[in-house]
C-alpha cells in the first residue's frame, strides 16, 4: 500500500474514532470500559521464550504502570491460537486499545476484522502482520529485522575481506514465519550473496530457544565437519549452540565465529568472553513509546504508520564497556 492510501486509511481511522467518542457519551472508544477515564490495555505477548522476551515483558509492565494504563497480560506460549483467544477475549471485555506482538506474520485479518468492527484501535509491536489491508492497525512499533540481518551480513564480510576460501555458515533461524526470522534471514542473504565464497550450507529454526538452539546446532555438527561461521537470530539460540560447540570439543568464537542478535545480558556476557564474535543490538525496551501510543490513539490522535526503535552493534571490546549498565 502507498504511504498515501497509509495515510488516508489513518485519517479516516482516526475520524471514526472521533465521531465514536463524540456520539458513543463516553462510549468504548475514550477512555472506555470502566468510564473512570483510565486507559485500559489488553496485550498479548508471544511467550517466554528469551531473554529478550522476559525483558519486553518486564518493560510493557513497568511502563504501563508509570503511564497510569490498566494492563490486562497474556501469555500465548509461542501459539499463534492462544494470542487469538487472548484478542477475542480483550474485545468481548471491551478494553480500550488492543497491542501484541504477533508470533508469526501471516493468519491475523479475521482477528483483527473483529477488532475494527468493535471499534478498538490495535498496535503491534515487536513484530508485524502481512496483512494487505493495513487500517486494520493503528501503528506498528519495533526494529527494522532486515538491517539487523544487513548488519550481521556485513561484519561477515569485513571480518573475510582478505580470504579467498569458502566460507562455511550455518544458520539458526527464529521462530518459523515469524517477522524476525524471515527478515533477519533475509537481510543477512541479501549481503553475504554479493560474493560467492560465503556459503550457508546449514540452516533451520531454533525457535528463538537456548534448548532448541544447543540440539540443532548438535545435529549440524554431526552433519557438517567443517563449520566456520555461526549466525544465529538470537543471544539464546547462540548460547545454546555454545554448549553444543564445546560439547564437540571445539572452542566457540575461535573454531566457529558466532553472531548473534539481541545483545541481552547473557549473550554479551558471553561476546565479553570471546564466545560470540559479534552481536547486532534488537531493543527490547519498547513500554515506555507503546503507552505513549496508546494514549495517543484512543486520544483519536494521528500517530506514524510506523515507529522505529533506535540499535547499534556490538564487538567483544564494546559489551565490556556496555556490561556494567546494561540494564537487561
Ligand atoms: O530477537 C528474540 C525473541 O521478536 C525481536 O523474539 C523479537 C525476537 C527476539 O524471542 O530473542
Amino acid at each position: 500500500m502507498t504511504v498515501f492510501k497509509k495515510m488516508s486509511a489513518l485519517l479516516l481511522a482516526g475520524v471514526t474514532i472521533m465521531a465514536a467518542a463524540g456520539c458513543g457519551g463516553g462510549g468504548e472508544a475514550a477512555g472506555g470500559g470502566s468510564g473512570d477515564g483510565k486507559i485500559t490495555m489488553g496485550f498479548a505477548q508471544v511467550g517466554a521464550e528469551s531473554g529478550w522476551r522476559t525483558a519486553n515483558t518486564k518493560s510493557i509492565q513497568e511502563s504501563a504502570k508509570t503511564a497510569g494504563i490498566e494492563l490486562k497480560f497474556s501469555d500465548a506460549q509461542q501459539k499463534q491460537e492462544n494470542q487469538i483467544k487472548a484478542i477475542r477475549s480483550y474485545i468481548q471485555q471491551k478494553v480500550d486499545v488492543i497491542a501484541f506482538s504477533p508470533v508469526v506474520e501471516s493468519g491475523w485479518d479475521n482477528v483483527l476484522k473483529e477488532a475494527q468492527a468493535a471499534k478498538i484501535p490495535v498496535i503491534l509491536t515487536d513484530r508485524a502482520v502481512d496483512s494487505a489491508d493495513t487500517s486494520l492497525y493503528k501503528t506498528f512499533l519495533g526494529s527494522d529485522f532486515v538491517e539487523e540481518g544487513r548488519k550481521a551480513g556485513k561484519w561477515l564480510v569485513e571480518e573475510y575481506k582478505d580470504s579467498t576460501d569458502t566460507v562455511n555458515i550455518v544458520e539458526l533461524q527464529g521462530t518459523t514465519g515469524s517477522a524476525p526470522a524471515n527478515d533477519r534471514k533475509a537481510g543477512f542473504a541479501e549481503v553475504i550473496g554479493a560474493e560467492s565464497k560465503f556459503k550457508v550450507v546449514a540452516s533451520q529454526t531454533g525457535d528463538f530457544t537456548r534448548a532448541k538452539g544447543k540440539e540443532v546446532m548438535e545435529a549440524f555438527l554431526k552433519s557438517n565437519p567443517d563449520i566456520d561461521v555461526l549466525y544465529a537470530h538470537n543471544d539464546d539460540m547462540g548460547l545454546g549452540a555454545i554448549e553444543a560447540i564445546e560439547g564437540a570439543g571445539k572452542v566457540p568464537g575461535k573454531d566457529i565465529k558466532i553472531i548473534t542478535v539481541d545483545a541481552v545480558k547473557d549473550g554479551m556476557q558471553a561476546l565479553a568472553d570471546g564466545k560470540i564474535n559479534f552481536i547486532v543490538e534488537c531493543s527490547p525496551i519498547l513500554g515506555p513509546q507503546l503507552m505513549d501510543l496508546a494514549k495517543k490513539v484512543v486520544a483519536g490522535e494521528q500517530v506514524p504508520a510506523r515507529v522505529l526503535t533506535e540499535e547499534t552493534t556490538f564487538t567483544p571490546e564494546q559489551a565490556k564497556a556496555a556490561l556494567p549498565t546494561r540494564p537487561y
